[in-house]
């Protein structure tokens, strides 16, 4: 993927004026294709998996001590940004951009050929009201399923009972099947390294959170502000809504803030995400293309989110401005959701 990035690291002045002036995209030589994940062929969805264990073959390149593997640089950079990224202007177009270097990174340094995948839950919510009986789960072409059943489960610290209107989830222990059984993480939970199994924990309580009727509340909102809050959910949310639901649903590992791209499931989730923004971009492309606002940080002092804020990746990718992740079919993202 040196060909993607090569005008980002070119030093040719006459290339980066011309970038700057049109401030818009610069097209992709070829679009990668995003498919929901029970669309691909059985061959399609061993191929990703394949390469995500590759990824967490490969050794780590340091950001934090801790961290062993490849996959694990990816966990790392999204602990140590957390604060910065959730509850902000930033929190979808940081997203966008982590997805992004995680595909570049699973086809340039583990041979991956196709998109990465997405997890449209409402096509299991909308039938089942549970993510249960997913595809994403199956323990041979998905990702394994639930944990095993820790009877009072209530997270890694004990004290999820502490949430406004928790339910208790199904599992809470490793998952026992599927192709990550064998992998342990070394991050996590939180902050604090320590050498575990994936661990879910299924909640059907929080299911509904994902319904296509949900995703239809969101998609309505009007400006990209009221679209993100919406998107995002709790606690600024009374309730739960796509991107919380998501990790609720799934549980354990999915469910800590810093610690969830653990779960290799993460980044299904997240695609998704992803795809219901481009969506919403999609309704009013003029407008909505270049339409970011929202505060920088939780807490004052902030400042406004425009497209020339900077998304950091630490040590897994150059910095960007925001304006060159807002269109997928550009440079350097080039992907397209089917
Ligand atoms: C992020 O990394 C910096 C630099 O190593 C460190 O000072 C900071 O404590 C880290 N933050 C978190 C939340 O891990
Ligand atoms: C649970 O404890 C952890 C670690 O102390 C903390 O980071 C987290 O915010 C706590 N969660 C709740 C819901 O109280
Ligand atoms: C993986 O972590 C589990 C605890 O979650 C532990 O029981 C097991 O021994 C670890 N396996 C390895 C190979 O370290
Ligand atoms: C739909 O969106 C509105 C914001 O426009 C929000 O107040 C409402 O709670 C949402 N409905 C559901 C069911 O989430
Ligand atoms: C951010 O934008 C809001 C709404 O437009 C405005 O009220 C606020 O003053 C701005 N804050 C800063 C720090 O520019
Ligand atoms: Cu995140």
């Amino acid at each position: 993927m040196v060909r993607g990035f090569s005008i980002w690291t070119c030093t040719c002045a006459a290339q980066v004026v011309l970038l700057v002036q049109a401030s818009a995209s610069v097209f992709c030589a070829t679009l990668v294709k995003r498919q929901e994940w029970r669309d691909m062929t059985n061959n399609q969805k061993i191929q990703y998996i394949d390469a995500v264990k590759c990824l967490q073959s490969l050794p780590a390149k340091g950001l934090v001590e801790a961290a062993r593997t490849r996959f694990d640089d990816f966990q790392a950079a999204h602990i140590n940004l957390t604060d910065e990224i959730h509850l902000v202007g930033q929190f979808l177009p940081w997203h966008r951009r982590f997805l992004s270097v995680f595909e570049k990174t699973l086809r340039s340094e583990c041979g991956f050929i196709g998109g990465l995948p997405y997890w449209d839950w409402s096509r299991d919510v909308d039938v089942y009201n549970s993510i249960n009986k997913s595809p994403v789960f199956d323990s041979v072409y998905g990702f394994g399923g639930n944990g095993i059943y820790i009877p009072g489960y209530a997270g890694p610290f004990n004290n999820l009972s502490n949430l406004p209107g928790w339910v208790p989830g199904t599992g809470g222990g490793c998952v026992p099947m599927g192709p990550f059984t064998s992998y342990n993480l070394s991050l996590g939970p939180g902050t604090i390294p320590t050498n575990h199994c994936l661990t879910r924990a299924f909640d059907d309580e929080y299911a509904w959170a994902l319904s296509s009727t949900q995703v239809a509340n969101t998609t309505k909102q009007p400006s990209f502000e009221i679209f993100r809050i919406e998107l995002e959910g709790q606690p600024v949310t009374p309730t739960m809504k796509l991107h919380d639901g998501g990790h609720f649903a799934v549980g354990a590992e999915m469910l800590n803030t810093y610690s969830s791209p653990g779960d290799p499931v993460f980044y299904l989730h997240h695609a998704n995400l992803d795809r219901v923004w481009w969506t919403w971009q999609q309704l009013d492309l003029p407008t909505r293309l270049f339409d970011v606002s929202g505060r920088s940080t939780v807490d004052p002092p902030f400042v406004n989110i425009t497209l020339a804020f900077e998304l950091k990746m630490l040590n897994l990718a150059p910095l960007v401005p925001i304006r060159d992740i807002m269109d997928p079919r550009a440079e350097p993202l080039c992907y397209t959701y089917v």
